[in-house]
C-alpha cells in the first residue's frame, strides 16, 4: 500500500524534530493517531486538550525542540486555545494538528466544523489548512519551518479524507532552522559604548533574552560596576552566582531591584521587554538590545535601540567599554538587595501550631528539593512565591505563566517537563483554584505514572483576585473556594496523597513527599490571605490592575516600604 497523507505529515514532523504529541484521539484524527502509532512519536493520551497544549508549550520551551498536539474535528481541536496563547507568547515552537471535516462539507455550517484558521489567527505564527493530498509534506515542512523559526505556534488544519488519501511519489525534503548569529554594526557598538562609558550609575536590566550569556552579563556589569537587575522570565538566566544581583522590579519584585532601576542614570536593557511601563524610569537614558526589533522601544522610549543575541552582543561590545572604579552606587544597591533577602530568609514560625504561610512553605521546598528540579508554578501566589524564593543556582528552571497569565498551567506544564525530563525532579507549586481547573489531569499522571510532586497552596480562596478587590477598597466576592480534601481526592485517583495544616512536621513531610518514587501530591494548607487595609492616601483604587496586585508607581515612589510589606509580607 503506498504512504497516505497522514504518514507523509508524521514523517515531516518526526523528521523535524518532534518528540511527542499531546492530544486527544477522536474520529478526524484516527488516522493521524495510527500514524503516530507507528512512528517514533510518542502519544501522550491527555484527559484535556487544553493541559495538553500547556504540556506541549512547558517541552517546547524547556528544549527548545518542536512538540506535537493534536485533536478531533470542532471541540476536540478548540480546546488547545489558552495553552496555544501560553506557547505563541513564550515563544515556544509547537505544532497543531487541528482536524477538520471532510473537504466536501466545509463551509456549510457541518457539524463540528470550525473555521480554525480564523479562531487560531491571533496565536500563532502560522495557520494553514492542507487543501490536497499533494499539499501535505509541502505545508507541514512549512508548518514546522515557521513554528522553529519564527518561534511560535503553528497550526495544521487537516481535513480528514486528505489524512486518508493516498500520497503522491515525491522526493523527501525537511525543514532548516539553524539560529544565526545577530549583533548590531560595529558603529552602533561604538556609540552603545560611547554613552555607556560617559555614564557613571548603569544599571542592567535583564531579560530572558539573557538565556545563554549569563557570563557575559556578570562580565559587562563587573566591568560597569553595573547592579544587575532581572525580569521574573530573566531570573533562571543571570540570578545565579552573580554578585551583581539586586532582584526584580515590579510587584513581584524586590524593593531593589525596583529602586537600582529608578535611581540610575544609565539603563541598559538586556533581553528584556518587561511590559509594566511605570516601573521605568523617567530620567534615565535607556539603552535597548534585543533580538526582536519589535520589542526596542515598545514598553518605554529609549535613547538607543539595537538588534542582537545578547551573548554575541556583548561579547562585541566588551571591549569597548572602559572600567568603571566607582563603585558607590553598585554597592548601596547590593547592600539593600542583600538587606532584604536575610530579612526574608529569616520567615520563622512561632511553634508547632502555627499555621502555614505560602512563602514559608515554599522556602521549605526550596530546600529540600532536587538541586536541579524543574518548577512549574500556577498563576497566583505560588507563582509569585517560586519566583521569590526558589534558588535556582544555575541547574534549576522555573516556569509560570508570566506573559499570558493563565490559571491552571501549572500541573500539565509539570506534565510537559517530566515527559521530556524523565530523570529529573519536576515539582509542581498548584493554587487551589488553578488546580482544580484542570484536575481531571491528574489522571494522565497517573496513566502515565510521570513521578511529578504537586503541592496545592490551598488557601481556599482564589487569592490573587481576593487582594486585588482589597486593594481596590472593595469587599472581595466570588473568590471563596469550598475544597475537598485534595490529598484524599489524589488517593481517590491513585497517586501519594497527603494532607499538613500546621507548621509543626512541615519539614518532615515535605521529605517524605519529595522522596516517594511516583507520582504524589501534598495539600497544604496555607494561611488566607490577610491583606491590610492600604495606607490610605497612598493607594488609590484605579491602582488595581491584570495579575498584579496593583503596580502603582506613584506608591512605590513615596513610601516603598510600607506598601511594599502590605502588598508582599501580608500575601502568607
Ligand atoms: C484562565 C484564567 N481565569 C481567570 C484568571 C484571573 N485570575 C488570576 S489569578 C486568579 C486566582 C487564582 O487562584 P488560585 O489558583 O487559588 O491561586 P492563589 O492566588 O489563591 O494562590 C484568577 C481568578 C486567569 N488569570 N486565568
Ligand atoms: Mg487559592
Amino acid at each position: 500500500m503506498s504512504k497516505r497523507a497522514a504518514d507523509v505529515l508524521v514523517d515531516v514532523l518526526q523528521a523535524a524534530g518532534v518528540k511527542r504529541c499531546y492530544g486527544i484521539i477522536g474520529d478526524t484524527v484516527n488516522r493521524i493517531c495510527h500514524a503516530i502509532d507507528r512512528s517514533d512519536i510518542e502519544w501522550v493520551h491527555m484527559r484535556h486538550e487544553e493541559a495538553g497544549a500547556f504540556a506541549a508549550s512547558a517541552e517546547a520551551l524547556f528544549t527548545g525542540e518542536l512538540t506535537a498536539c493534536a485533536g478531533s474535528c470542532g471541540p476536540g481541536s478548540l480546546h488547545f486555545i489558552n495553552g496555544l496563547y501560553e506557547a505563541n507568547r513564550n515563544r515556544a515552537p509547537v505544532v497543531l494538528i487541528a482536524t477538520q471535516v471532510e473537504r466536501h462539507d466545509i463551509g456549510f455550517n457541518s457539524i463540528q466544523e470550525i473555521n480554525f484558521e480564523e479562531v487560531y489567527k491571533g496565536c500563532s505564527v502560522f495557520c494553514e489548512m492542507i487543501l490536497t493530498p499533494e499539499q501535505a509534506r509541502r505545508k507541514t515542512v512549512a508548518a514546522c519551518q515557521a513554528a522553529l523559526t519564527k518561534r511560535g505556534v503553528a497550526v495544521l488544519v487537516v481535513p480528514a479524507d486528505i489524512s486518508n488519501a493516498a500520497a503522491p511519489e515525491e522526493r523527501p525534503y525537511g525543514v532548516h532552522a539553524r539560529a544565526p548569529v545577530i549583533r548590531p554594526s560595529d558603529a552602533d557598538l561604538d556609540e552603545i559604548a560611547a554613552i555607556l562609558n560617559k555614564s557613571e550609575a548603569i544599571t542592567i536590566y535583564a531579560g530572558a533574552g539573557c538565556a545563554g550569556a549569563h557570563d557575559e552579563v556578570v562580565a559587562t556589569a563587573a566591568r560597569l560596576k553595573a547592579p544587575m537587575a532581572h525580569t521574573s522570565r530573566g531570573k533562571d538566566f543571570v540570578e545565579y552566582d552573580n554578585p551583581y544581583n539586586v532582584g526584580m522590579t515590579g510587584i513581584i519584585g524586590e524593593p531593589s531591584g525596583y529602586r537600582a532601576i529608578l535611581d540610575c542614570d544609565t539603563l541598559l536593557l538586556l533581553g528584556a521587554d518587561f511590559a509594566w511601563s511605570q516601573f521605568y524610569p523617567d530620567k534615565a537614558k535607556i539603552v535597548q538590545i534585543d533580538l526582536d526589533p519589535t520589542h526596542i522601544g515598545r514598553r518605554h522610549p529609549v535613547a538607543f535601540g539595537a538588534v542582537g543575541n545578547i551573548k554575541a552582543t556583548l561579547e562585541a561590545l566588551l571591549p569597548r567599554l572602559r572600567q568603571h572604579e566607582n563603585n558607590v552606587f553598585l554597592s548601596s544597591c547590593v547592600k539593600r538587595y542583600h538587606k532584604d533577602q536575610e530579612a526574608a530568609k529569616a520567615e520563622t514560625v512561632s511553634g508547632p501550631d502555627s499555621t502555614i504561610s505560602g512563602s514559608y512553605l515554599t522556602k521549605i521546598i526550596n530546600k529540600y528539593a532536587a538541586k536541579d528540579a524543574l518548577f512549574a508554578a500556577d498563576d497566583g501566589t505560588a507563582a509569585v512565591w517560586m519566583l521569590r524564593h526558589i534558588d535556582t543556582s544555575g541547574q534549576r528552571r522555573t516556569f509560570a505563566s508570566l506573559l499570558h497569565g493563565t490559571m491552571a498551567s501549572g500541573m500539565p506544564s509539570a506534565i510537559g517537563l517530566q515527559k521530556c525530563q524523565p530523570g529529573r525532579q519536576v515539582v509542581c507549586l498548584a493554587g487551589d483554584g488553578g488546580f482544580s481547573m484542570l484536575l481531571g489531569d491528574l489522571l494522565t499522571i497517573v496513566q502515565e505514572n510521570l513521578p511529578i510532586k504537586i503541592v496545592v497552596y490551598d488557601n481556599g480562596k482564589l487569592g490573587f483576585i481576593d487582594i486585588e478587590q482589597k486593594a481596590a477598597g472593595l469587599m472581595p466576592v466570588y473568590t471563596d473556594l469550598k475544597n475537598p480534601d485534595f490529598g484524599e481526592v489524589a488517593k481517590a485517583m491513585g497517586l501519594w496523597g497527603g494532607s499538613i495544616a500546621k507548621a509543626g512536621g512541615l519539614e518532615e513531610t515535605i521529605k517524605i513527599w519529595l522522596a516517594h518514587p511516583g507520582p504524589a501530591l501534598l495539600n497544604v494548607k496555607v494561611n488566607p490571605m490577610q491583606l491590610v487595609t492600604p495606607p490610605s492616601p497612598l493607594v488609590a483604587p484605579e491602582a488595581v490592575i491584570g495579575m498584579a496586585v496593583y503596580t502603582a508607581r506613584a506608591v512605590l515612589h513615596g513610601k516603598g516600604r510600607d506598601v511594599w510589606e502590605m502588598v508582599v509580607e501580608n500575601i502568607p
